[in-house]
């Protein structure tokens, strides 16, 4: 399956819906707009932005008298298109970088890890990984199985040390054995425990000190927010707080391929104009895409 199609299996669900909004006999009347919209929010785009996609959309057929189904929805992608930022340069390829993942439990912090480090060096890039999530054994023997497969060395501590100190030792071995990508796996927490977000934000300041003060030249440290897209608009709020406490660099957004509607990116995209870097379609090692704006808003709004 192409990664087109797959991403069009995946928002099935809200471009059903919206399909329904343009099966409209005759006219395009208030009707119209007012299902437009609510669809929309269904999506989990957020009221905000839905209504501010569907008022532009509204001037637009206006202006260019846009009456048929077919134009309205292809104004519509192109709308909804505009909302994302133009690509940044991309954190796994412009090294050397070191990008940290952070998320609440279980968004797929892990797994897009384990993903990204197997693309990244199998088309040759020097990777290590750093297992900064000390809090659960299991997680480090998850990470471990990954590092195997993508044949990456991983950088550990025992369960129970201080995360920072997996960063600082993970940026020694980069810098020690010449690797230019290093990705940091961080434990989950919630975005609303005050105490667990000051830990990470002293996690990322030593980093960002280390990694400043590598002896082959500093390194990017990028900060990358792993939200599961089926937790709908709850995703607006995690990447609101965690962007307070830490500054994010980028969204990777995961679970595409289940039950989630897809509107969230457009949420985030519009509320905090930070790029999307990758999205996650399934729990394999290739299910993971980089993100285009063009084809994501195609595969939201349908038609050809
Ligand atoms: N369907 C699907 N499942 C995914 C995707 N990404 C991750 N998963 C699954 O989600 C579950 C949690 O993934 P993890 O990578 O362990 O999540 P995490 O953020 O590291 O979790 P914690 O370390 O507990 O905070 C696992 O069962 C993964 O296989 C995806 O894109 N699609
Ligand atoms: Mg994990």
């Amino acid at each position: 399956m192409g990664l087109f199609d797959s991403l069009k299996r995946g928002l099935e669900r809200s471009r059903e819906a919206i399909n329904e909004v343009f099966y409209f006999g005759g006219e395009v009347d208030e009707g119209f707009w007012e299902d437009l919209e609510d669809t929309l929010v269904m999506a989990d785009m957020g009221a905000e932005i839905s209504q501010q996609v569907t008022d532009d959309l509204r001037d637009e057929a206006a202006r260019r008298n846009l009456t048929t189904a077919p134009a309205l929805r292809r104004a519509l992608a192109e709308r909804l298109e505009r909302v994302f930022a133009a690509p940044a340069a991309d954190p796994f390829r412009d090294t050397p970088s070191c990008v940290l993942f952070v998320g609440i439990n279980g968004a797929g912090k892990t797994t897009t890890v384990g993903k990204i480090a197997s693309a990244e060096a199998a088309r040759g890039g020097r990777v290590v990984i750093g297992s900064a999530d000390t809090f659960r054994a299991a997680a480090i023997e998850q990470l471990d199985v990954w590092g195997q497969r993508a044949g990456v060395p991983v950088v550990k501590r025992e369960r129970g040390s201080d995360p920072a100190s997996v960063c600082f030792d993970v940026l020694d071995e980069a810098e020690r054995s010449g690797r230019d990508l290093v990705l940091i796996d961080t434990a989950g927490r919630l975005h609303t425990s005050p105490e667990l977000m000051r830990e990470l934000a002293k996690v990322v300041n030593v980093t960002r000190k280390r990694a400043a003060s590598m002896k082959t030249g500093p390194m990017a440290v990028r900060v990358i927010l792993v939200i599961d897209a089926a937790t709908g608009q709850n995703g607006l709020n995690q990447a609101l707080e965690f962007n307070e406490a830490l500054g994010l660099d980028g969204i990777i957004l995961t679970k595409l391929d289940g039950t989630a509607k897809g509107g969230i990116a457009f949420a985030v995209a519009a509320r905090l104009k930070l790029p999307i870097v990758r999205v996650g379609v399934g729990e394999q090692v290739d299910d993971l895409q980089a993100f285009d704006a063009h084809d994501f808003a195609r595969a939201l709004v349908g038609g050809e």
